[in-house]
């Protein structure tokens, strides 16, 4: 049987409102940039992707790189994992990170995508894995706002798809005001609920010492990135003073970082980002590392395509959701009794919004 032939591609980057304005230490956001990138086949499917890669004003550059990578694989027959291999190769010239890998990851959802599309299966079971419900936290919210303002946004979370784990955002100034907000939040939750945290890098590792130390008996499901994300050894050695799991590798860029963290032993799971991770391929690769290494995988942003690879994942253990992409979905994925459920549709089942694409289209 021959393979469908690469022929296409249609890139459109948007500048997207967010409902929630993101106010963390990385940075305050209004609205959330996605690259859209369309790959087409000569018979006429179509496979598809989104990547966000935080500062709208790449998006031009970033644009570029995808197409210029395309090249390689245009009029080829449709290989994913073996155009990631032949791409990485071409990178490694560049670095195997950064954005470069952001674009190679843009193209590698979307064959990958197309790939499930032309075999008539939803990316999962395209995958080997089964189709069922993963269970989700809602992290959309509970940023670092004023804490009059997290008990109620607690409850709205919760409400937005019976949500029984949340995911809190910590760093304050003061431990004081760490505890207050805490406070607030499991106010609205139930004792056996869990409460998620994330520090977004923004302690030091002296000072992440002692507050950390100081939340420690607080039953926080995870304390994520609490100093900055590429001290490796500095996560090894605080790891050994708290009993609460220790979470990084949203930036993870590529397996190359994921397996040095592993082997560093920096946490107590995993939670690679799959655009920085290097899209499918590199989630696949990440998912039998965490396995090899016995260590929980959870998942950033991109809920619609991690949703299909945590059913691949042996150690799967939260799929992270936010509502930011669903303006922007003709049917957004629903969640149901905690847990995002992963349409039957042929590929990752993502069909964007024309109307909404044309309407916050990034204009240069
Ligand atoms: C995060 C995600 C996206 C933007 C800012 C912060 C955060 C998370 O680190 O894990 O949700
Ligand atoms: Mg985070």
């Amino acid at each position: 049987m021959s393979l469908a032939l690469v022929s296409k591609i249609n890139i459109v980057s948007i500048d997207l409102p967010l409902q929630r304005p993101i106010v963390s230490a990385v940075g305050r956001y209004g609205k959330w940039p996605f690259i859209i990138t369309e790959i087409t086949l000569d018979n006429g499917i179509v496979g598809n992707s989104y990547i966000c890669p935080y500062l709208v004003n790449f998006t031009d550059s970033i644009e570029r790189v995808i197409r210029e990578l395309f090249r390689l694989f245009e009029n080829q027959p449709l290989a994913p994992a073996a155009f990631y291999e032949v791409g990485m190769r071409r990178l490694s010239l560049l670095g195997r990170s950064g954005i470069a890998l952001y674009a190679l990851a843009a193209l590698d959802i979307a064959f990958w995508d197309a790939s499930a599309k032309d075999a008539d299966r939803p990316l999962c079971e395209h995958l080997g894995g089964t189709l069922a419900g993963v269970k989700a936290y809602n992290s959309g919210g509970l940023w670092l706002i004023a804490p009059e303002q997290l008990a109620q946004e607690a409850r709205d979370l919760r409400n937005e798809g019976d949500f029984s784990s949340l995911k809190l955002r910590l760093g304050r100034k003061t431990l004081d005001q760490d505890l207050r907000a805490i406070e607030a939040v499991r106010s609205q939750m139930n004792a056996d609920d869990d409460l998620l945290c994330d520090f977004n890098q923004v302690l030091s590792f002296t000072e992440a010492l002692r507050r950390l130390k100081d939340l420690d008996n607080q039953g926080l499901y995870w304390f994520e990135e609490p100093i900055p994300y590429h001290e490796f050894r500095n996560y090894t050695e605080l790891r050994q003073h708290l009993s609460t799991p220790l979470i990084l590798g949203e930036n993870f860029h590529g397996i190359d970082h994921a397996t040095l963290s592993l082997e560093l032993k920096s946490s107590d799971a995993i939670m690679p980002d799959l655009m920085r991770i290097g899209g499918v391929s590199g989630w696949i690769k990440t998912a039998a590392l965490a396995e090899a290494y016995k260590k929980p995988l959870s998942s950033h942003l991109y809920h619609e395509v991690s949703a299909h690879l945590m059913r691949v994942t042996p150690t799967a253990d939260y799929l992270e959701w936010m509502n930011w992409v669903d303006p922007l979905l003709v049917e957004p994925y629903r969640i149901k009794d905690g847990h995002l459920v992963i349409p039957e549709r042929p590929g990752v089942g993502l069909q964007f919004n024309r109307d909404v694409i044309d309407r916050y289209r990034v204009k240069r």
